[in-house]
């Protein structure tokens, strides 16, 4: 029947966006390098909760490592160079960040993705973040890659306008998203996190959102 045809070569769970590559447990093989790397990240520019243009504090608390940083405060949203609180560039991006984004880039089908802004998002249980579009690069050729640890969460992901529905994607613990072509500017957030206690995390979900936001450079220097 036309029921069955439709349905009869894709599994149970509705389809990803296009554009959207899920790789389930990607990050596992990373992890204990992964969790170093980001220990000696955060010491060097501690995770903080910071405020949205409106004034609001996030309850994501956030840092970065790599060139460029993503910042918000009363002045908006935007990339920077050297980290507010301390004056001093962020930490340099680690490379087995830069190894993971690029192998992640890869096996969804984009060569030579090379970052230079990573941000680390850390949500405690009842964290959230309310859909948004990432519109702050300067360049939407490039995918972006998203590497969830910690805690599970839901992640939401609708259209190009905020009226579509977003469809429920759950993350766990190693996997990666890779985004982008078609689904670049589409809608998304991460439902509140619920509680739990992760075997190397603890109580929080982290996120690793690596991107091209400065121009790439075509003749180096
Ligand atoms: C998060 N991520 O997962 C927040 N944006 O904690 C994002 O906002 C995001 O994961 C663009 C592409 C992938 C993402
Ligand atoms: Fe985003």
């Amino acid at each position: 029947m036309f029921e069955l045809e439709l349905f009869s070569n894709a599994s149970a769970r509705p389809s990803l966006p296009t554009g959207v590559t899920r790789l389930e447990g990607f990050a596992l093989e990373w992890q204990d390098a992964l969790l170093a790397a980001l220990t000696q990240v955060i010491a060097a520019a501690p995770l903080r909760h910071m405020l949205t243009p409106g004034g609001q504090r996030m309850s994501v608390a956030m840092t970065n490592c790599g060139a460029l940083g993503w910042i918000t405060d009363r002045r908006g949203y935007r990339y920077a160079a050297l980290d507010p609180r301390s004056g001093e560039p962020w930490p340099a991006l680690p490379e087995v960040i830069r190894k993971l984004a690029a192998a992640a880039g890869l096996a969804a089908g984009y060569a030579s993705f090379e970052p230079d802004a990573c941000l680390i998002n850390c949500y405690a249980p009842g964290a959230r973040m309310s859909l948004h579009q990432d519109r702050d690069e300067q360049d939407f050729g490039a995918p972006i890659v998203s590497v969830s640890l910690g805690l599970p969460a839901t992640f939401l992901i609708g259209g190009l306008t905020r009226r579509e529905r977003p469809l429920r994607l759950p993350l766990a613990h190693g996997d990666v998203v890779v985004w982008g072509g078609p689904a670049r500017l589409a809608y998304h957030g991460v439902a509140p996190v619920v509680d739990g206690l992760h075997p190397k995390l603890g109580r929080q979900r982290i996120n690793l959102t690596l991107r091209r936001a400065g121009a790439l450079k075509l003749n180096g220097n």
